[in-house]
């Protein structure tokens, strides 16, 4: 079938609203509908080039909700109709990696996934006759996608899809992290490095956990009411010391805090958060996603010390079995979504959520199809 989609022909390029072929859905896919996606900054990242995974062209996209259009063969856990939420982390059940408990990074499709391809190894989406590629599972930057079933969040289809579609990265990667991966306790301090849409979520988590003091750092300020109205306890500004702010927060915190999160993907700031951790037991979390080539660093004595570094990838969420619940507290006020959302767009208008997000202006525009 047709499907306008907006495509990534080449790195650094402007996405281009096209007309693209998507063919139907083989054994174990789905088709369908996006109605609504969110523009997250790793759309940007790999727009940008710095993905070691990128591929083009393709159809970028991960932070969507929509409508099943059609199932293929031996589809059972969704149908047409039902209301969904692509997955980049997706969730069979079975692998080693479900089966753990010890984490929520499925890898059933995650190999052909990072190749831009569905399981079997082919596309189902053309242009012009020559295949395109598909993007973390989810290609949410197209009106018609195709993603394989173990991709795919049943959610309650009274849940706004211009609201929840959000709980598809950012907001579910900010709360889970605060949640799932720190385990943030009440009284704990935290530090929240970038105070964009994961930042934001990641602040919302910790007042949520009952964290005592949430400094919010950005070297953007026009963030800092947002993150104050979501319960920063304290907004500072790197540029505004001539000490690094690990320091600074070191000194604010009789010693330093329990956990850091870095939310931003620059791996100098890396090192501040982890620095800013509290001798003998705080822990930072990365989040942030750092571009081909880059490396961390600090001194081992850091660790050595009892700091702890790391990571959280969508926030340590297994999609299927959590995120329906996750959209039940949207639902029910207990995960508020629309502090998020500072802008809305038509599809056409894509490449402005992108220049809003690059200008600073924006936390989450949702464009709809
Ligand atoms: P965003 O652009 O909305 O926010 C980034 C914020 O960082 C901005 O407010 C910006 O002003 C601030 N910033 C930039 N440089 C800074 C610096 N040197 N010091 C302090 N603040 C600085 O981005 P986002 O959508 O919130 O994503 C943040 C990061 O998280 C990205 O790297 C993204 O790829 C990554 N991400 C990771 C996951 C995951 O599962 N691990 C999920 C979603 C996003
Ligand atoms: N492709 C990059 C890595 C990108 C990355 O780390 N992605 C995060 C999600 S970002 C969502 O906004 C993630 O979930 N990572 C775990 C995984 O399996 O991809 C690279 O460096 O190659
Ligand atoms: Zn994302
Ligand atoms: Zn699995």
């Amino acid at each position: 079938m047709k499907s306008r989609a907006a495509v990534a022909f080449g790195p650094g390029q402007p996405l281009k609203i096209v007309e693209i072929d998507v063919a139907p859905p083989r054994a174990g896919e789905v088709l369908v509908r996006i109605t609504h996606t969110g523009v997250c900054h790793t759309d940007a990242f790999t727009l940008s080039g710095d993905d070691p995974e990128g591929l083009f062209p393709a159809v970028l996209g991960h932070e969507g909700g929509g409508v099943v259009v059609e199932v293929g063969e031996g589809v059972t856990s969704v149908q047409p109709g039902d209301h969904v939420i692509p997955l980049y982390t997706a969730e069979c059940g079975k692998c080693k990696f479900c089966t753990s408990g010890k984490t929520n990074l499925c890898q059933a499709v995650r190999a052909t996934q990072g190749k831009g391809v569905m399981p079997d190894g082919t596309s189902r989406f053309t242009y012009e006759g020559k295949p395109i590629f598909h993007y973390m599972g989810t290609s949410t930057f197209s009106e018609y996608t195709v993603c394989a079933e173990v991709s795919l969040a049943k959610i309650d289809p009274k849940a706004p899809l211009e609201k929840v579609c959000l709980l598809g990265c950012g907001v579910t990667t900010g709360l889970g992290a605060v949640h799932n991966t720190a385990k943030v306790k009440p009284g704990d301090n935290v530090a929240v490095f970038g105070l964009g849409g994961i930042g934001l979520a990641v602040v919302q988590g910790a007042k949520a956990a009952g964290a005592a003091r949430i400094i919010g750092v950005d070297t953007n300020p026009a963030k800092f009411d947002l993150a104050r109205a979501q319960g920063a306890t304290d907004t500072i500004n790197p540029k505004d010391y001539d000490k690094p702010i690990q320091e600074v927060i070191v000194e604010m915190t009789d010693g330093g805090v329990e956990f850091s999160f870095e939310c931003i993907g620059n791996v100098d700031v890396m090192r501040s958060a982890l620095e800013c951790c509290h001798k003998g037991w705080g822990e930072s979390v990365i989040i942030g996603v750092a571009g081909a080539g880059q490396e961390i660093r600090t001194r081992p004595f850091q660790l050595v010390t009892g700091r702890v570094w790391r990571g959280s990838a969508f926030g340590g969420v297994k999609g299927r079995t959590q995120l329906p619940g996750m959209v039940q507290q949207a639902m029910r006020g207990e995960i508020q979504l629309d502090p998020f959302i500072t802008h809305n767009l038509p599809l056409e208008q894509i490449n402005e959520a992108f220049d809003l997000m690059h200008r600073g202006e924006s936390i989450r525009t949702v464009i709809h199809f």
